[in-house]
């Protein structure tokens, strides 16, 4: 009797203790280079918004926007560590932590948005994401970023040719640095939270980004031309720190699951919404936009980048070509 009355007791207490920890109060801390008012910013804003409705407060999200906690590549130094819970970032930043992320990376992959849409919500896009865990990363999902262009102080870019002699900024990657080699130009790899005095002194003398991106960081201040080369289409992906997710109960985890497809949705929604303002804006704020450009010579320029870097995944390529 004794004896049940005290294997009753230890159940229950280990019952309690499991719902107590189900039930612990949490604020996940998310990153992004982007601040208020930027849709994956506001997007994950709502996910916030969602767990906190779900669960009566016990599961929130806090944005630490603006560039507050560093560059893209810090976040996701801290995320694998658990220091923080949650970043968004460029998934040009990821390739190098998970090199099959590189097969998104490369100039002129994707054909337009919607393909995009079909590769990152298909087969491939989910397989990717499971690859992270193997570099310490829960993938919740994709954002859309739609394409990066050139913009620069000297002179629209017509041609390959018109890239000579400028120092191009881009993500910290070597792909991006030999993509604008290979044009022509001069890759200098430089963090997004430097950029902006990178332009104003002279270290580089353009960069390559979408429109929401220039105006949101002020870019044309310290530039003038903005070339639609669209030479990448990189996917934006926000992810969760595998040392905390596995501390967290499978509910939450579901919870949080629900709420990242849900963010993927209205990221999108806001997005389409953002890239047309931000497009008439640009004229606004006097940037000289030239569209208008035959991108042949973009495409056959950037083939060798392609075959070195895409070599040892070529099958994914393949695929992702494939994909309607
Ligand atoms: C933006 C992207 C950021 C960051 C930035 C960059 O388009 O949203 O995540 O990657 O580009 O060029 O570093």
């Amino acid at each position: 009797m004794k004896r049940l009355v005290v294997i009753l007791l230890t159940v229950s207490l280990l019952a309690f203790g499991a719902s107590a920890m189900a039930a612990s109060k949490m604020v996940i801390k998310s990153s992004d280079v982007h601040g208020d008012g930027y849709p994956t910013v506001e997007a994950i804003k709502y996910m916030g918004e969602l767990l906190d409705s779900w669960t009566n407060g016990r599961l929130t999200i806090q944005v630490y926007g603006s560039m507050q906690l560093g560059g893209e590549k810090e976040a996701l130094e801290q995320v694998q560590v658990g220091a923080l819970e949650m970043t968004r970032v460029s998934v040009g930043v990821v390739g190098p932590i998970v090199d099959e992320f590189n097969a998104f990376n490369l100039p002129f992959v994707f054909r337009s948005s919607q393909h995009m849409y079909n590769v990152t919500d298909g087969e491939i896009g989910t397989d990717l994401l499971n690859q992270l865990e193997k570099g310490g990363l829960i993938g919740l999902g994709y954002m859309d970023a739609g394409s990066r262009s050139f913009y620069n102080k000297e002179r629209p870019i017509q041609q390959p040719a018109d890239l000579k002699g400028l120092k191009i900024r881009v993500m910290q990657n070597p792909i991006f640095v030999e993509m604008v080699n290979s044009m022509g130009g001069n890759g200098t790899p430089v963090a997004f939270n430097e950029l902006y005095t990178a332009l104003q002194t002279g270290v580089v003398d353009g960069a390559e980004n979408n429109p929401p991106t220039i105006i949101e960081h002020k870019h044309y201040e310290v530039t003038g031309y903005y070339s639609l080369t669209q030479h990448l289409m990189v996917p934006e992906i926000f992810v969760f720190s595998k040392k905390v997710w596995d501390k967290m109960s499978p509910m939450d985890q579901q919870l949080i699951r629900k709420a990242s497809a849900l963010c993927v949705l209205k990221e999108r929604e806001l997005w389409a919404a953002k890239e047309e303002k931000a497009f008439a804006e640009l004229k606004k704020v006097g940037m000289k936009v030239n569209g208008d450009l035959n991108k042949e010579p973009f495409i056959k320029a950037t083939e060798p980048v392609r075959e070195k870097f895409g070599g040892k995944y070529s099958e994914l390529i393949k695929k992702i070509q494939a994909v309607k």
